[in-house]
């Protein structure tokens, strides 16, 4: 038998990178909604950003000249079922047929997530995440997706990063609708996992031969700097918090009793858990894990204050004592820890290679043999291209050098990693931090009305290592 490939390539989001907002039957989505509403403070939207739309061919041939096998992207829900009414566009599932059509030109593996932040309007009016119905309106979005593209996709990815979703919504209130509110997190984050375990039974529906599906995930693994009971008691919860919600009903069909009940003693009101729904996620398991790396979670045990976060600082951090740093105060959980030996990026979030190897060899701990892909990895900067627009990002190849070191380190360890997406294969809006904060393998000149793309220095050594890594 031929072996596996390890897949090799680039993840983006389509509210990211697509532009043509309100093109070709489109509906708006939350994040049309909060981008050109007043408390979009930047005025910045994605309303053109790389322009994907019109630019898919030349964005996936350049990643196939770059060596990659294997593109993650996400589907934007509003372009397939743009009103309340159900309707399907049959000019939106085109688009992404013909996206498909492009990746399969150059055998390159799609992995196609279902919803990457980018709610339809119509649910966010209805309460968005907190909405009741959502997990069926989602369950019947993802049927027709399903349905459309069988087993042309052969990976499937349920939603990005419920985590770090409803902390930016609920938590921080950096996303819309920008809450800060623990009942509302709750209640946001049961309501991903059951659209998880919905539509996981919508695709068992189909049984598409070659298809599988997944969650993605984006907190690392959690430690703390000292070695105290107190200490470990505050990582038990700081994955409970971060990790265990997302992953154990997803994986293992049902969330441990102690979570539970921890989260009933913070006084949240469970009353948004339905009878039979634990026999829906019971019954609905995934069969891969996605997981996004860029740090870990450091924790310490909880001594005072209130619940709070603070997450992507726009760039504020200069490195002095006080700048802006990542992190969360959890009421009577955790709270986040600082080491200073670490270096921490503009954004205020560490640079830490080694919580990649640390991640991964945990997931295996707790979850035994599933197959992993890294679904994003990546290094937000400032960038100055010179006069033909080319960026030498040493800082982020070094960054990507490290990372991927560690991750191979743990598959050569046992991990049943299968697959490596770097974020992101070009330029794209990151949120609310606009454009100016770039990830992308190629530059996209986004003053240029035709967003020119120009690979970077890192495209070129993502190449060479892929051709060198090509057989792992
Ligand atoms: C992940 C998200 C991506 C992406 C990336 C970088 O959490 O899945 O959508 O944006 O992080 O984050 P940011 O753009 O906020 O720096």
């Amino acid at each position: 038998m031929e072996k596996e490939k390890f897949l090799w390539g680039g993840a983006t989001a389509a509210y990211q990178c697509e532009g043509a907002w309100d093109e070709d039957g489109k509906g708006a989505n939350i994040w049309d909604e909060f981008c050109h509403s007043a408390a979009n403070t930047t005025g910045i939207t994605a309303d053109v950003s790389s322009d994907f739309y019109h630019h898919y061919a030349e964005d996936i041939r350049m990643m196939a000249e770059g060596g990659q096998n294997t593109f993650r992207f996400s589907i934007s829900w509003s372009r397939i079922v743009p009103k309340e009414d159900r309707v399907v566009n049959e000019a939106g599932l085109a688009f992404y047929d013909r996206v498909l059509d492009e990746c399969d030109k150059y055998g390159i593996v799609p992995n196609v997530t279902l919803v990457h932040y980018d709610l339809p309007d119509y649910i966010g009016h209805k309460g968005g995440w907190l909405y009741d119905g959502v997990s069926d309106e989602f369950a019947y979005y993802a049927s027709v997706v399903f349905r459309h593209f069988g087993n042309r996709i052969p990976l499937y990815v349920t939603i990005n990063e419920p985590s770090h979703n409803a902390s930016c919504c609920y938590m921080v209130g950096n996303y819309p609708p920008n809450e800060q509110n623990m009942q509302h997190f709750a209640h946001c984050a049961y309501n991903m996992v059951m659209c998880t375990a919905k539509a996981v039974r919508e695709f068992r529906k189909l049984n598409l031969a070659g298809a599988q599906i997944g969650i993605v995930h984006s907190s690392g693994n959690t430690e703390a700097l000292h070695d105290t009971p107190e200490d470990r008691l505050a990582v038990k919860y700081g994955d409970m918090f971060s990790n265990d919600w997302v992953l154990d009903p997803a994986i293992r069909g049902y969330f441990e009793e102690e979570l539970i009940e921890k989260v009933r003693e913070s006084g949240i009101d469970l009353s948004f858990i339905k009878e039979g729904d634990f026999d829906i996620i019971r019954a609905n398991t995934v069969d891969f894990l996605g997981q996004n790396i860029y740090c870990r979670n450091l924790v310490k045990p909880y001594k005072s204050g209130e619940t709070k976060a603070t997450v992507n600082n726009l760039g504020t951090n200069d490195g002095s004592a006080d700048s802006p740093r990542e992190g969360k105060t959890v009421k009577g959980w955790f709270e986040s820890d600082w080491d200073p030996n670490v270096p921490l990026n503009r954004w205020g979030r560490e640079v830490y290679p080694p919580c990649a190897y640390a991640t991964l060899m945990k997931r295996k701990e707790r979850y035994g043999n599933i197959p992993i892909y890294v679904t994003e990895n990546g290094h937000g900067c400032y960038e100055m291209p010179d006069e033909n627009g080319y960026v030498e990002d040493d800082e982020r190849i070094r960054f990507l050098q490290e990372f991927i070191g560690y991750i191979l380190k743990a598959k050569e360890e046992g991990v049943n990693v299968k697959g490596y997406y770097v974020w992101a294969p070009m330029d794209l809006y990151s949120w609310i931090n606009g454009y100016k904060k770039r990830y992308g393998l190629v530059r996209v000149d986004f003053e240029d009305p035709e967003r020119k793309r120009t690979p970077k220095k890192s495209y070129y050594w993502y190449k060479k290592f892929i051709e060198e890594h090509r057989d792992i």
